[in-house]
């Protein structure tokens, strides 16, 4: 049966609860937002992370992330921050942004050369950095904005 004959029955026998359920279960849910990463590093003379895109949608947000490096390990970290990159507080010892800093949403710590990751985290509006904090890798490059949006 066709599902909507399906509806008109089951309103016509006086279900209609049922028949609002299947009208509803037939709207499409809002996807939810996928974005591609690819950490990369040319050895540590530079590194990036790419984005498969530079925004998306409030809500369930999936990162595929692939580290293509050859040799090195790299982490992922999701952060929510609007000060432009240059101004985030810099650890010249430690070589790292200084995570208290940073309102961290989450992480995938050790990605292996030629590794993927994923991280599904819930995203309300505003801006966002996506980065690898491991010494030395910030300053090389390794860090993208993504803007969140309503
Ligand atoms: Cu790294």
């Amino acid at each position: 049966m066709e599902t909507t004959t399906l509806i008109a029955w089951l309103a016509r026998v006086g279900m209609l609860p049922a028949a609002a359920a299947l009208i509803i279960g037939a709207v499409p849910a809002r996807a939810d937002e996928t974005v591609d990463v690819t950490l990369a590093d040319k050895g540590m003379q530079s590194m990036r992370v790419d984005l498969s895109t530079e925004q998306v949608k409030a809500g369930d947000v999936t990162f595929n992330v692939t580290n293509t490096s050859r040799t090195l390990a790299h982490e992922f970290v999701v952060a929510r921050s609007d000060k432009p990159i240059g101004t985030l507080p810099y650890n010249e010892h430690e070589k790292e942004v200084e995570e208290s800093a940073l309102e961290v949403v989450n992480e995938i710590e050790d990605i292996e050369p030629g590794k993927s990751g994923t991280l599904t985290v819930k995203l309300e509006p505003g801006s966002y950095i996506l980065l690898c904090n491991k010494a030395g890798h910030f300053k090389l490059g390794m860090v993208n904005h993504i803007a969140v949006t309503n």
